[in-house]
């Protein structure tokens, strides 16, 4: 593998920015002729792991096959954008296991429930609310916060062009990019 492929793997809970944050660095990414992909529930969960639900069991499959995909993406000279909850510290270990040492960057997406709560961009959290969707992250389904990111954006405290930006200055200052 050769320089600047790499996976960014975004973690943080439902409606902290995963997507929106992933989206938008791709575009900046893309603009400076870089190859860049983004893997999310959107292309991922609909298709290759449709089969998979929401336990902690299948949970981890997701992420799983999520990192296996990553390293052939990372093979293939892009860099990966992915956006999941992926929840459990065991599971985002083994996707880094994965992958070679220097390819791997663990981005922790910070927003608290209860700000995401009163986003609810999708109106699951009102959902899980009214009992109408179990084993919801951060409700009744745990979040393992990380311990060790790469990097931390606030997407309380800060936008999501700020974010974005953080995560460039951050690629440059490591010389991915
Ligand atoms: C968490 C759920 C659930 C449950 C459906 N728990 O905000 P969204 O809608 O677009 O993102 C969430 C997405 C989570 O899928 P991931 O593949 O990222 O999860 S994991 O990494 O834990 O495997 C949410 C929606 O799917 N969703 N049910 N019970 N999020």
């Amino acid at each position: 593998n050769g320089h600047g492929s790499f996976v960014l793997w975004f973690t943080g809970l439902s409606g902290s920015g995963k997507s929106t944050i992933a989206n938008a660095l791709a575009q900046k990414l893309y603009e400076e002729n870089k190859q860049v992909f983004v893997l999310d529930g959107d292309n991922v969960r609909h298709g290759l792991n449709k089969d998979l639900g929401f336990s902690e069991e299948d949970r981890k499959e997701n992420i799983r096959r999520i990192g296996e995909v990553s390293k052939l993406f990372v093979d293939s000279g892009q860099i990966v954008v992915t956006a999941f909850i992926s929840p459990f510290r065991e599971d985002r270990e083994l996707a880094r296991s994965i992958l070679d040492k220097d390819e791997f960057i663990e981005v922790y997406i910070k927003c608290s429930l209860q700000e995401c709560e009163k986003r609810d961009p999708k109106g699951l959290y009102e959902k899980v609310r009214k009992g109408e969707i179990k084993q919801f992250t951060g409700v009744d389904s745990p979040y393992e916060e990380p311990l060790a990111p790469e990097l931390v954006v606030d997407t309380q405290k800060n936008s999501i062009e700020d974010c974005v930006k953080e995560i460039i200055q951050f690629l440059q200052l490591q010389n991915k990019i």
